[in-house]
C-alpha cells in the first residue's frame, strides 16, 4: 500500500481550486501513485472565504497564515497557488522547513527571486516542481515523442501563441494581474512562460531572443478598497496599468530551430487559445489546446495520393500517456486533468526523491528567457537569456 503525505495549499481561487481537484481525484484515477495525498490545510488570508473553501473543496482543515501552514508536523508538501509576488517567499520558508514544493507559473516575479528559491530546494533537498500543467496534456506528450523519435525529422520552426481577450473593456478593473508589483508580467509572464515552456520542453533550449511589449490601455478604475495611483477628477479612480498587454518575440534555439511566440489579452474572441505548430524536415505537428484531446500531423513519408495533415484523436490508453487511468479510447479529457497528471508524477517524484520536471531549474531558465524578453524590449536589441 501506497504512503501518505500531508498537504497544505495556499490560495483558494482558480487555481486554489484546480490543484483542489487534483489532490481529490488522484489516487482514484492512479491507484498506482506512490505516495497518497492528505488534504491537511487550505490557506487564505481572508477567514469565512478559506474556512468555505475548504469545506467546498475538500481540505480537513484551513489556516490563515501561511508561516503556520508551512511550519506545519503533519504536513510534507506545500502548495503555493497565490499571485507571484509572495512565490519566493512562501516556497523557501517552505523548503527551509523541509517542505516540498509545488510551485504556481511563473515560478517567480524576478529572475533573483526564481534563483533563489532554486537554491532554497536545493540546499533543503526537498522536491521544488513548477505547475506548468500544459506539459501534461496527453498530446502535447506525443508530440514530445513524434520530435524524439525523429518523425519530422530536423525541427527547423516553432510558431506559438497564446491568446486571451479577458481585459479588453477599458472599463476591467486594476486587478494584480495588471500590476507588476504583483504580477511580475502582464501576458509575458502569465502567458509566455507557458509557450516558453512547452518550448523548451520540445525543441530545447533558446540561445537569444528579441521582442516587443506593448500597453494597449494605460490607466484603469481602481478596485474598490485598493490603493492605485491617480485619481480622476471628481470620478472614479483611476491607476497605471505596469504590466504589458501584449508581448511578440523571436528566439533562436541552440538546436539551430527558429520560434516565434505572441502572447496578448487583447485578441477579441480568443478566451484562452494556447497553440503551436512545429516544422521539422520530414513532418510537421500543430497542437491547438481547445482540441486538447487532438493532434494534428503530417508525416512527408506517407504515399502522396494520401499526403496531407491528419488529426490524432489522443484518447488511447494503450497508446497515449495518463490516459489508461481515464475513460475507454475515444472518451475526451479536459482541462482539469492535466493538473491531475502533474501531481500524478510530483507525488511519484517525491517517493523517489526526484524532482520531476518542469522542475525549479526549467522554472528559472524560463524565468532568464522572459527577463530577456523584457530586456530586449527595453533595449530594442537581441538579448542572450542570463542562465
Ligand atoms: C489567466 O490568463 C490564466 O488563468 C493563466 O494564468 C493560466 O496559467 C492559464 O492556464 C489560463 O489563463
Amino acid at each position: 500500500m501506497a504512503g501518505t503525505i500531508g498537504v497544505g495549499l495556499v490560495g483558494y481561487k482558480f487555481m486554489g481550486k484546480s490543484h483542489s481537484n487534483a489532490y481529490r481525484q488522484v489516487a482514484h484515477f492512479f491507484p498506482d501513485v506512490a505516495l497518497q495525498p492528505e488534504m491537511k490545510a487550505l490557506c487564505g488570508r481572508d477567514e469565512a472565504g478559506v474556512k468555505a473553501a475548504a469545506a467546498q473543496f475538500g481540505w480537513q482543515g484551513y489556516e490563515t497564515d501561511w508561516h503556520k501552514l508551512v511550519a506545519r508536523a503533519d504536513i510534507g508538501l506545500v502548495d503555493v497557488s497565490t499571485p507571484g509576488d509572495s512565490h519566493a517567499a512562501i516556497s523557501i520558508e517552505a523548503a527551509n522547513n523541509g517542505k516540498h514544493v509545488f510551485c504556481e507559473k511563473p515560478l517567480a516575479n524576478t529572475l533573483d527571486e526564481a534563483r533563489q528559491m532554486l537554491a532554497a530546494v536545493e540546499r533543503n533537498h526537498v522536491v521544488g516542481m513548477v505547475n506548468f500543467n500544459y506539459r501534461r496534456v496527453p498530446a502535447v506528450q506525443l508530440a514530445k515523442r513524434l520530435i524524439d523519435d525523429g518523425r519530422i525529422g530536423n525541427v527547423y520552426h516553432w510558431r506559438a501563441v497564446y491568446l486571451q481577450d479577458w481585459i479588453m473593456n477599458p472599463n476591467f478593473p486594476l486587478v494584480w494581474r495588471l500590476q507588476k508589483d504583483q504580477a511580475g508580467a502582464g501576458a509575458l509572464g502569465d502567458l509566455g512562460a507557458h509557450i516558453v515552456d512547452l518550448a523548451r520542453m520540445l525543441l530545447g533550449e533558446i540561445t537569444d531572443v528579441t521582442g516587443l511589449l506593448t500597453t494597449f490601455i494605460k490607466q484603469r478604475p481602481v478596485l474598490a478598497g485598493t490603493t492605485g495611483g491617480l485619481g480622476a477628477a471628481g470620478g472614479q479612480a483611476m491607476g497605471a496599468v505596469t504590466v504589458d498587454d501584449a508581448a511578440l518575440f523571436l528566439a533562436q534555439f541552440a538546436n539551430g530551430a527558429v520560434g516565434s511566440f505572441e502572447v496578448t489579452r487583447f485578441a477579441k474572441g480568443r478566451a484562452n487559445y494556447n497553440s503551436f505548430e512545429i516544422n521539422g524536415s520530414k513532418g510537421s505537428i500543430v497542437f491547438n489546446l481547445e482540441r486538447m484531446n487532438e493532434l494534428n500531423v503530417l508525416f512527408d513519408d506517407d504515399a502522396s495520393d494520401v499526403k496531407g495533415f491528419r488529426t490524432i484523436l489522443v484518447t488511447d490508453g494503450g497508446a497515449h500517456p495518463y490516459l489508461s487511468a481515464w475513460w475507454p479510447s475515444g472518451h475526451i479529457i479536459g482541462w482539469e486533468h492535466t493538473f491531475t497528471h502533474g501531481v500524478y508524477d510530483l507525488l511519484n517524484g517525491i517517493a523517489a526523491g526526484q524532482a520531476p520536471a518542469p522542475t525549479f531549474e526549467d522554472g528559472v531558465r524560463c524565468q532568464a528567457i522572459l527577463d530577456a524578453v523584457e530586456r530586449s524590449a527595453g533595449s530594442r536589441q537581441w538579448v542572450t537569456p542570463d542562465y
